[in-house]
């Protein structure tokens, strides 16, 4: 009987060192320790049997569950951490990786997303984009465009001259001079870029960004600035938009004409739909958002010898300031955020 007690546990032993699966391990324990199995019915029958075998035989086959039942629970213990550990290794994740999709870092600049919407506009408009220099002459930046010599912009209060005949651009009309000597007519051009005033306060800033335009040909007319602006005007403020040219005055264009699209609060009635007064338009039905005019003859006078003939040509031009554009679009109230680098500002237009 002893002999079968150790036989029976010599080899369970052996299948539990053996076992590779918890599953395995548990059909082990079911065969050996269950309630049909041998073991336990010997541990049963100890009652049974002559007294003086009881003592010796109970103790061999006592010994024998317990060594088993802990047996068991060691395999156990070992085959689960193995199991967790190749799951581990199967899901193992690199958190250094970018999310997928990778999550975009920061934005554009909100001035930088208009200034390509507007581009934007005009390239579909058949107009190209052509950038030119910060630092330009004084010749370009006033003479060639009609300024008269008393013209206050030339003053050293309000520009930043690098030398007597060189400065900050103040605005980017030099670069239609400079084109239309290198390119003859037709042309349709804008010009984008930085403009340097000397200005600082809630609606004006020492640096600032323009967009300018210019359309040249022998047969260009006002409606043709009007029909462009116009289709401008509807793709930045939304399609039921519409525009009016008032006269102005420009040195570089005649006639000279303020643009003024039809305020997008207040649908151009100049009362919000509980009767109050627009706040955007002021009442007026109407927001300010560039000025235009047809190519003053003077100004193709300076650039007569690359094609422009004042006599043959003519043409349209106009000017914006982007923060102006974005700032109205988006009901920003002072210039400086744009520069402040606020993120919380920025964020806002991500
Ligand atoms: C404004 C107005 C304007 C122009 C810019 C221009 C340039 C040349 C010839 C004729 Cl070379 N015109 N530029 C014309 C009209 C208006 O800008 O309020 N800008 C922010």
């Amino acid at each position: 009987m002893i002999d079968r007690i150790e036989q029976i546990r010599a080899e369970a032993e052996r299948a539990i060192g053996a076992a590779t699966t918890l599953a395995a391990l548990e059909e082990l324990r079911v065969r050996h320790l269950g309630r049909k199995a041998e073991l336990p019915n010997l541990l049963r029958g100890v009652a049974e049997l002559p007294p003086e075998q009881r003592g010796a035989v109970g103790r061999a086959a006592n010994e024998a569950r317990q060594a088993l039942e802990a047996r068991i629970a060691a395999r156990g213990a070992e085959l689960e951490a193995a199991e967790l550990r190749e799951r581990l290794e199967r899901d193992r994740a690199d958190v250094t990786l970018p999310g997928s999709p990778a999550a975009p870092i920061g934005h554009l600049h909100l001035l930088t997303a208009t200034r390509r919407e507007i581009e934007d506009v005009f390239c579909g408009l058949g107009f190209e984009v052509h950038e030119g220099p910060e630092v330009e002459l004084a010749t370009y930046n006033f003479d060639a465009l009609n300024h008269d010599p008393a013209h206050p912009a030339r003053a050293r209060t309000d520009t930043f001259y690098v030398s007597d005949d060189v400065l900050l651009r103040t605005h980017t009309s030099p670069m239609q001079v400079r084109m239309m000597q290198q390119h003859p007519p037709p042309i349709a051009h804008i010009y984008p870029g930085r403009v340097y005033r000397r200005d600082s306060d809630a609606t004006h800033t020492p640096q600032f960004h323009q967009v300018e335009g210019l359309a040249v040909d022998v047969d260009i007319t006002l409606a043709d600035l009007k029909g462009t602006l116009l289709a401008f005007a509807r793709s930045i403020f939304g399609d039921e938009r519409n525009v009016r040219l008032r006269p102005h005055f420009f040195p570089f264009t005649e006639p000279s004409v303020e643009v003024d699209v039809s305020c997008f609060a207040c649908r151009g009635t100049g009362a919000m739909a509980d009767g109050s007064r627009c706040r955007l338009c002021k009442g007026t039905g109407w927001i300010e958002i560039l000025g235009a005019g047809m190519v003053d003859p003077n100004v193709f006078a300076y650039v007569r010898e690359h094609g422009y003939d004042p006599e043959q040509v003519q043409g349209f031009a106009f000017g914006m300031g982007i923060e102006r554009i974005a700032m109205l679009r988006h009901g920003i109230p002072d210039l400086r955020l744009f520069y402040d680098n606020d993120a919380r500002f920025l964020r806002q237009f991500g």
